[in-house]
């Protein structure tokens, strides 16, 4: 690690132009640099730590290479562009790095001219690429480069595959590096992973590996011309690297796989083939973590981390409470223990959604599909048509993606699947590709689905037990982190049925979720007598009950942890309105419909007025 006093490369590059007046062992003594500034920063805000250490020579050799922001480079995911970020004039804003108005934790368009393309949800990178391909030739600026970096987990996505396929036929000019480290957040699954993992392992490439840095060097100079330039260039590159079938198959030029971390090598080798025209596919392998042992050593740990101690990889605050996700985990295994029909599947994250006790547990039953969230639902359905019971562990912002699988394939046939929906609600320093802030308004209105959502994790482990039983398609949404027990839940409750917390004469506050402690915060800060509901259920609603509290109270407030548009308080507005009552008062609190900048979460809870000071003045007001 470069100690903090001879960090001074680094601070002379302001743009990737500096870059290329570097010599090969200045750019070494960068990657060190660009390495200690990640893991300093990182250990103080959290983040995707091991992705982004793994591709720190992949960045440099890029940008010395391309002419950015002419040139375009789109990370997928964009998880891994600390790098980038510190290469293209943000070093001196990197250590607010997730902060509220910091920088942002991935690609965004609307903080830097080389951020090509906004990303966070994995697999689009060859899309968006072969867009910008596309447009370069309608708009005549082919000899602007669009280079696609993509990593092996990512690779697993359906959206990957189709652009490939789309790609291979068109023939338009496009370099994607698909960087593979064995690593989704976890171990990749899958037959193409295993597949990867043969090209990097074949004995032809280890017997060049030794040999590659003299090959490469016989690979003719640019200069020569043009016409027979291309060719011998792809045949020098050609010789040194074995073949890449499935590849060549699909339409693209492939070679590799050749050493993420020899910047020399990389250099050179994205140097020729950035020459070349048409789909081509350089293969790279890296270790994610590199150059931070305890990333190294665990790099799923370190994927998407909160801030640590550097000595030791620790982390700085733990919760004395259990997540969501971990309660999860625990119940299903429970569950799963007399029912054996339960299964389980999760598209990439077992780890996060707690779904790694039921590995252990029943690994013959559990189902890791990778980053293909479309295809983990229609499996299980299928599953479900045949007589299985999956529960579906998706983050409310990746199920996005598997809406028509839900409606069309679960929801119309009524098959018992359960959706368990994590990290639903304001995720924080993600940010708008991660927040958890429209999975109400893109289910709500599926019929035969009911959606509930629990106000800790004592209710949770009860939801679980109804879902199962309910024999039905269930979601239940909860939100990331921990959460403590709030109240004693009245037992025993059916499905639709609410809970009467505070009765108030004044006015009720309808509370979803983990926004039922705010709301007993408040009635409790209030001079009013305000009454408290856990409504529980998005759908069905109890009908009944809020009725009666409308009639009664005239006054319903209504409070999510959503966007208010196509959320809980619209259906609480669509129940008043169908039933003609007209002389209640409604006012619906949560997010508006916009897309919810990153930054702690009691930040951005306070900027919009959810926090429990913000939402009293609006019921005093009210
Ligand atoms: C649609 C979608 N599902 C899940 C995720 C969560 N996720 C973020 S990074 C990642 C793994 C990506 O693996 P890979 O592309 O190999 O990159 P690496 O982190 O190994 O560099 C996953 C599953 C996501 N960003 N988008």
């Amino acid at each position: 690690m470069v100690m903090e006093e001879t960090r001074s490369l680094l601070e002379t590059i302001t743009s990737p132009k500096e870059l290329k007046k570097l010599n090969p062992e200045q750019l070494k003594d960068l990657a060190g640099e660009i390495r200690d500034e990640i893991v300093q920063t990182v250990s103080q805000t959290g983040g995707h730590l091991s992705s982004s250490l793994g591709v720190v020579e992949l960045t440099i050799a890029l940008h010395y290479v391309l002419n950015t922001p002419e040139d375009k480079i789109i990370w997928d995911v964009g998880h891994q562009s600390y790098a980038h970020k510190l290469l293209t004039g943000r070093k001196k804003a990197f250590r607010t790095l997730r902060n509220y108005e910091g920088i942002s934790g991935f690609p965004r368009r609307q903080e830097s001219p080389y951020d090509a393309f906004n990303t966070g949800h994995a697999s689009t990178s060859i899309s968006a690429g072969l867009g910008m391909a596309i447009a370069n030739e309608f708009e005549g600026s082919e000899s602007n480069k669009i280079v696609v970096v993509i990593g092996d987990g990512s690779l697993s996505g359906g959206m990957a595959f189709e652009a490939l396929n789309h790609a291979g036929q068109l023939q338009k000019d496009l370099f994607v590096v698909l960087n593979s480290n064995e690593m989704s957040i976890s171990k990749t699954v899958g037959a193409l992973s295993s597949y990867l993992n043969r090209l990097l392992t074949m004995p032809i490439y280890s017997r060049l590996r030794g040999d590659i840095q003299e090959l490469i060097t016989k690979i003719p100079r640019l200069g020569s011309p043009m016409s027979t330039l291309v060719k011998r260039v792809e045949e020098g590159i050609k010789n040194i690297l074995i073949h890449g079938g499935l590849f060549e198959e699909l339409g693209f030029r492939y070679f590799g796989p050749i050493d993420g971390h020899n910047l020399g090598l990389l250099i050179n080798v994205i140097g020729k083939i950035n020459e070349l025209k048409g789909p081509r596919l350089l293969h790279v392998f890296t270790k994610k973590g590199k150059g931070y042992p305890p990333a190294q050593k665990n790099p799923e740990w370190f994927h998407g981390t909160s801030p640590f101690e550097i000595s030791t990889g620790n982390p700085l605050k733990v919760s004395k409470f259990p997540s969501y996700a971990e309660v999860m985990g625990q119940t299903v295994v429970e569950l799963a223990k007399n029912d054996p029909k339960i299964v389980t599947i999760t598209a990439a994250m077992v780890e996060g959604t707690g779904l790694s006790h039921f590995k252990k547990a029943f690994p013959d039953r559990f189902f890791d599909v990778g980053i293909a969230e479309e295809h983990a639902v229609t499996l299980a359905a299928g599953m479900a048509v045949a007589g299985l019971k999956p529960i579906v562990a998706i983050y409310s912002t990746f199920l996005q993606r598997a809406y028509d699988q839900i409606l069309h394939d679960v929801c119309l046939s009524k098959l018992p699947v359960v959706f368990c929906i994590d990290r639903a609600g304001l995720v924080g320093e993600d940010g708008p590709t991660h927040q958890g802030l429209f999975d109400l308004a893109y289910l709500r209105h599926i019929p035969d689905l009911t959606v509930m959502s629990p106000k800790d994790t004592t209710e949770l482990v009860l939801m679980l037990n109804l879902a199962i039983a309910s024999c039905q398609p269930c979601a239940i949404r909860y939100p990331r982190g921990c959460s403590e027990q709030i109240t004693q839940t009245q037992l025993p409750f059916k499905i639709g049925q609410a809970e009467v917390l505070v009765e108030g004469e004044n006015g009720v506050i309808l509370a979803l979720g983990k926004m039922v402690d705010v709301a007993l915060a408040v009635a409790n800060n209030l001079n009013l007598k305000i009454g408290v509901v856990n409504a529980r259920f998005v759908k069905p609603l109890d009908e009944e009950l809020i009725l009666n509290l409308a009639k009664k109270t005239k006054r319903i407030i209504t409070l999510e942890d959503h966007i208010t548009t196509g959320g809980f308080g619209s259906a609480v507005l669509e129940l008043l309105n169908a039933n003609q009552i007209n002389d209640v008062r409604v006012k619906c609190l949560g997010f508006p419909s916009t897309f919810i900048e990153h930054g702690a979460p009691e930040i951005l809870f306070k900027k919009y007025g959810l926090d429990v000071e913000g939402i009293t003045q609006s019921v005093e007001k009210f």
